[in-house]
């Protein structure tokens, strides 16, 4: 079996590591060898014990001791180094061999998508199938508004990292009536519509109507999977999704 990379992004909090670990726990029940790559410097708990740790080669409170830097500095070097030591990343992988690698990624999702060094661990870390999940976070998308500027954020970070891409809405266990709103908006681009133009008006209104005609147009909005990290809700579908993608090489190769 090929190595087959599944990079978990997202904003802060959105569920990244809790997602990363019930993956983790997903695959190995269905009897895949799975590791997990923690590629956040600055972590202190992580819901799982990582098999490669950034942290193992990046110090970010020495780095700010010994720079002189604050916490935000610190981090932004840290990610830079972790770039300079993909080779040893690189090993460690290839050392443990998995069918499955999850790599939980910083925190801060400009770190990662924005700077060059995650592109560069993108390109870098791994040669086989890989792909991105981008974390929607219920809990942030309370308005019509609010859910197109994140699909503007998932659609920037597509762009930038270069992967396919499966969007997913988390924290469906505690949303209430705004996951049906948010499956609304999801699917029916009239509809979104319709509540855009109860929200706001004027500047607002034709902005946010005109990117998410653009966004439509590049098929952007139909597929997002939501899922509980609590419940385990949706993660049937998820998995189906990440199949479809990763499996597409060895099923074309046979
Ligand atoms: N209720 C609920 N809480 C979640 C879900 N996903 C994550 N959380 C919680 O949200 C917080 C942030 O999650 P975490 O995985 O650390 O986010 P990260 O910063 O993206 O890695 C933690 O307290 C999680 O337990 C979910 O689907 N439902
Ligand atoms: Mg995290």
């Amino acid at each position: 079996m090929r190595l087959k990379t599944i990079f978990v992004s997202g904003t802060a909090g959105s569920g990244k590591s809790l997602l990363t670990s019930k993956l983790y726990d997903y695959y190995t029940k269905n009897g895949a060898f799975v590791s997990v790559l923690n590629l956040d410097p600055a972590v202190e708990n992580i819901p799982y014990s990582p098999d490669i740790d950034v942290r193992d080669f990046v110090d970010t409170l020495s780095i700010m001791q010994q720079y002189d830097l604050g916490p935000n500095g610190a981090i932004v070097m840290a990610t830079d180094l972790i770039a300079s030591n993909v080779d040893q990343i690189k090993d460690q992988v290839n050392n443990v061999n998995p069918d499955y690698l999850i790599v939980d990624t910083p925190g801060q999702i400009e770190l990662f998508a924005y700077r060059s060094s995650g592109k560069f661990l993108i390109e870098n870390l791994t040669s086989e199938e890989k792909t991105n999940i981008f974390l929607f976070d219920g809990a942030l998308i309370t308005t019509p508004i609010n859910f197109v500027s994140i699909s503007l954020l998932a659609t920037s970070i597509r762009l930038r990292l270069n992967l396919p891409t499966i969007n997913v809405l988390t924290k469906t266990d505690v949303i209430g009536q705004n996951l049906k709103n948010i499956l609304h908006w999801s699917t029916s681009l009239s509809t979104l519509e319709n509540a855009i133009a109860n929200e706001t008006d004027g500047e607002t209104y034709s902005l946010t109507t005109n990117i998410l005609r653009g966004l439509n147009l590049s098929g952007f909005a139909q597929g997002l999977i939501p899922i509980s990290n609590v419940t385990g809700d949706g993660f049937v579908n998820l998995e189906g999704a990440l199949s479809r993608i990763l499996n597409l090489g060895e099923e074309v190769e046979d």
